[in-house]
């Protein structure tokens, strides 16, 4: 039981109801299933399920604002809260002004974005004869939220299925926490109905696959994966047969984040698009650009060349628990265009909240 009384998922029982499958070209992907209770056994450290908690009702575990705040509070005690005394009782002046700058772009916010951001705000000051302080604070907090939610932004995937299979790609750097934040979105849509299988399209790192591999088995989530080198096309291809084949509404791919060349990384992408184009309607219904929020403005730089190479509908802006630079979210949907669907807090698999504008600014100050 987390301190505001929600039940965490982590603490109730799951059941290992599904073998993973092992993917091997040639042969009936049936064939290498782990035994069963293989899946019940294997859990890591992140994993505290215990065999007496009963599941509670989903309502029990919306993500609540007091755990929004505590993922934020390196970013709010940091900085923000600074901003908060700043913007105080006092009259506004050209110094409150530079400093509003200068404590914007420590957090991250990024000079293109804290400019926009504070012309918007001089803008207001005038139009609205805003002279305290106090006020401008207001104003700040409303442009702040209109950043984070640009007009004509996809939305999240439904959590009901709208069609017969759904397709999510998940692109992004090495580390970013792809694989992580997809075991936490099987988790995430699995608990509410939706049937997922996964698809290890990251074949240029062996550990890459034993990783998803391994989600899957502790959240009893089949898997679909090839050998080591093999080609990412084809596990993508032979993922979507499977689904198809047992009726998945939900298929999440991961791919690799870095390969020999970035030229070589962006061309493998465009190729598991277009298998996914040709055999699915709409495919992919959503690509999602995982960023690690801890790298702060050198992430704006790695998400514009992938956001450049592949259509990309919204990001998940990963590790926020432990850092400073959360404001990196503002230069994100600012300066890429694209909205944050989801918001990494933690390693566990029920570290996942779906994103909104409002409650991530009231959980900065
Ligand atoms: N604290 C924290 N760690 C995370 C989060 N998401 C991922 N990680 C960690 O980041 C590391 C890299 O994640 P991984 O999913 O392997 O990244 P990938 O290379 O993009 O697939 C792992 O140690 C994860 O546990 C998060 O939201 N919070
Ligand atoms: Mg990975």
């Amino acid at each position: 039981m987390s301190a505001n009384g929600a039940v965490r998922r982590s603490e109730c029982a799951m059941s290992p109801e599904k073998a993973v499958f092992l993917f091997s070209p040639g042969r009936s992907t049936e064939g290498a299933h782990a035994p069963s209770d293989g899946a019940a056994t294997k859990r890591g450290p992140n994993f505290s399920q215990t065999a007496d908690a009963p599941c509670p009702a989903r309502s029990a575990i919306i993500p609540s604002m007091a755990s929004l705040r505590e993922t934020l509070a390196r970013t709010r005690t940091s900085i923000f809260s600074r901003v908060q005394t700043l913007l105080g009782q006092a009259d506004i002046t050209n110094d409150t002004w530079d400093e509003l700058e200068a404590l914007l772009l420590q957090a991250d916010v990024g000079a293109a974005t804290s400019t926009k951001l504070l012309e918007r705000l001089r803008e207001r000051t005038r139009a609205e004869a805003i002279l305290k302080a106090d006020a401008l604070r207001t104003a700040l907090k409303e442009e702040l939220v209109r950043l984070l939610e640009p007009a004509g932004a996809a939305a999240p995937l439904d959590y009901r299925a709208t069609r017969m299979l759904e397709v999510m790609l998940i692109i992004g750097v090495n580390g970013a926490g792809k694989t992580t934040s997809i075991a936490k979105l099987s988790r995430l849509y699995t608990d509410k109905g939706r049937k997922v299988l996964l698809a290890a399209g990251d074949t240029f790192r062996a550990a890459a696959i034993d990783q998803l591999q391994i989600w899957g088995e502790r959240a009893g989530i089949d898997v679909i994966a090839g050998k080591m080198n093999s080609d990412p096309g084809a596990v993508v291809f032979n993922a979507i047969q499977a689904a198809f084949a047992r009726k998945s509404d939900l298929l999440i791919i991961d791919t690799a984040g870095r390969l020999h060349t970035k030229h070589n990384l962006m061309k493998e992408l465009e190729k598991i698009r277009n298998v996914l184009q040709r055999n699915v309607h709409g495919a992919p219904h959503q690509t999602l650009l995982v960023v690690d929020a801890a790298n702060g403005q050198n992430a704006i730089a790695q998400a514009k060349g992938f956001a450049a190479a592949v259509g990309v509908t919204g990001a998940v802006l990963t590790k926020l628990d432990g850092t400073p630079k959360g404001g990196v979210a503002f230069a994100i949907v600012s300066e890429l265009g694209i909205p944050i669907h989801y918001i990494g807090t933690g390693e566990k698999i029920d570290d996942l909240e779906r994103f909104d504008a409002h409650t991530f600014v009231d959980g900065l100050f």
